[in-house]
């Protein structure tokens, strides 16, 4: 165990050197220069696994063990490596450490597995550089088709594929992924919140996953000159745009049941402190364990917004993202908790409050996710931590289940 804690320790601290911000937490965006750092160290530590490594067409990572019946589904663990903007050190990343430990146990141990292992690195599961989020497992599982992600661009107009070839990946191979090549997905994450350490329960074993959506909320207004403009002439979009945004969480606490309502990014144009803003941008992050709840709210939201089309005021909304509230595999949530009980590594259920690529595959293959507890619940922060004991627990546990799995026997 104390062995096992060391190398993930190590793990999580060199891929969080991997950061456009320095001190100020992890800022890994996705076919940045900080991805491509982490994509190759990951890439080094699956080769020492004996993995045979590839990347498909949208820059995901997979670490392949071959196993013994012919052209067989694999068991895919891993998580994403991507950040949102000054986050922390564990999300994503534990998953994906906790991926190459698995691979490395099955090596130290000489394990021949019956059905392939595969590691998996996943890209853009944040949206923090394109927008929307998931972006690696809605394009393996065909939910992000080849026209939208062509149309995907970053906010300064730099295009996906533009930017997958500057780090030397290939958006020509193959993004689809037939399902029937995926036994099951396991993957370990950070709780992201504060029930587990409250609990002092090491492990969760996560029952099902909220329903979400994004929508980008665009308000074009008229630019005018701050001084001269009469207030009752203007058609101010920043105005408009806290209106609206200020009245979204009257609309979560109305719906109830545990329903959530975020506007995280606002964009002013032109932004200048003496020009009245002709356009803002801004996102509205909406969600609920029961799809009813999300559909009401987004309803709710729509008609708040409509009311402000006026006055010289226009209002577009796109929704990059929508997906249904997801049950996890009822018999790999099973096994997860029965060899969590073998390892005498005390556990319990929990349901999730944020959106992991678990949600989207569970829809094509049997998918389980396990949490561990996150210090005070903090994450999307420089403050996330999480035990290293704890995550070491949590790759027994996979091991044990991926073991099972693959029907893997020592040599
Ligand atoms: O937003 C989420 O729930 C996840 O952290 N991407
Ligand atoms: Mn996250
Ligand atoms: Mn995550």
């Amino acid at each position: 165990m104390e062995e096992l804690k060391k190398r993930i320790e190590s793990h999580i601290s060199a891929l969080s050197q991997f950061t456009a911000t320095p001190q100020k937490g992890t800022t890994r965006l996705t076919y940045s220069q900080e991805d491509l750092q982490a994509r190759n160290y990951i890439k080094e530590k699956m080769k020492e696994c004996g993995l045979a490594v590839r990347e498909d067409g949208l820059g995901n990572i997979f670490g392949k063990l071959e196993g013994t019946i012919k052209d067989a589904p694999s068991v895919l663990v891993g998580s994403h490596f991507d950040s949102v903007p000054n986050g922390g050190s564990y999300d994503g990343p534990a998953g994906v450490v906790a991926g190459l430990e698995v691979a490395a146990l099955f090596a130290q141990r000489k394990l021949k597995p019956k059905y392939p292992l595969e590691v998996i690195a996943l890209i853009e599961e944040e949206g923090a550089r394109f927008g929307g989020g998931l972006m690696g497992s809605r394009g393996m599982t065909g939910l992000l088709s080849e026209e939208d992600f062509k149309n995907l661009k970053d906010q300064d107009g730099i295009s996906a594929e533009e930017a997958m070839v500057k780090i030397g990946l290939d958006p020509a191979l193959p993004k689809i992924r037939d399902p029937k090549t995926m036994k099951a997905f396991l993957e370990l994450h950070i709780e992201q919140g504060p029930i587990l350490e409250e609990k002092n329960i090491p492990i969760g074993v996560v029952e099902a996953i909220v329903g979400l959506t994004q929508l980008d909320v665009t308000v074009a207004g008229l630019a005018g000159h701050a001084g001269t403009t009469p207030m009752d002439r203007r058609s101010d979009a920043l105005v408009t745009a806290a209106t609206i945004i200020s009245q979204l969480p009257g609309l979560a606490a109305e719906e109830g049941e545990g329903t959530v309502i975020t506007t995280g990014r606002l964009n002013v144009f032109p932004n200048g402190a003496n020009v009245i803003p002709d356009k803002t941008v801004f996102t509205i992050d909406i969600r609920s364990g029961k799809e009813e709840n999300v559909l009401n709210v987004i309803q709710k939201t729509k008609e708040l917004i409509q009311s402000y089309n006026k006055d010289g005021i226009e209002i577009t909304i796109d929704q990059p993202l929508y997906i249904q509230p997801k049950e996890l595999s009822k018999d790999v949530r099973s096994l997860l908790k029965k060899k969590s009980g073998e390892l005498g590594i005390p556990y319990c259920s929990i349901n999730s409050g944020a959106g992991h690529d678990a949600m989207v595959f569970s829809d094509f293959t049997d998918v389980g996710l396990i949490f561990v507890p996150s210090k005070d619940g903090l994450s999307h922060c420089p403050e996330e931590w999480s035990d290293s004991h704890h995550l070491a627990q949590a790759v027994e546990i996979l091991f044990e289940t991926a073991k099972s799995l693959t029907e893997a026997e020592e040599d």
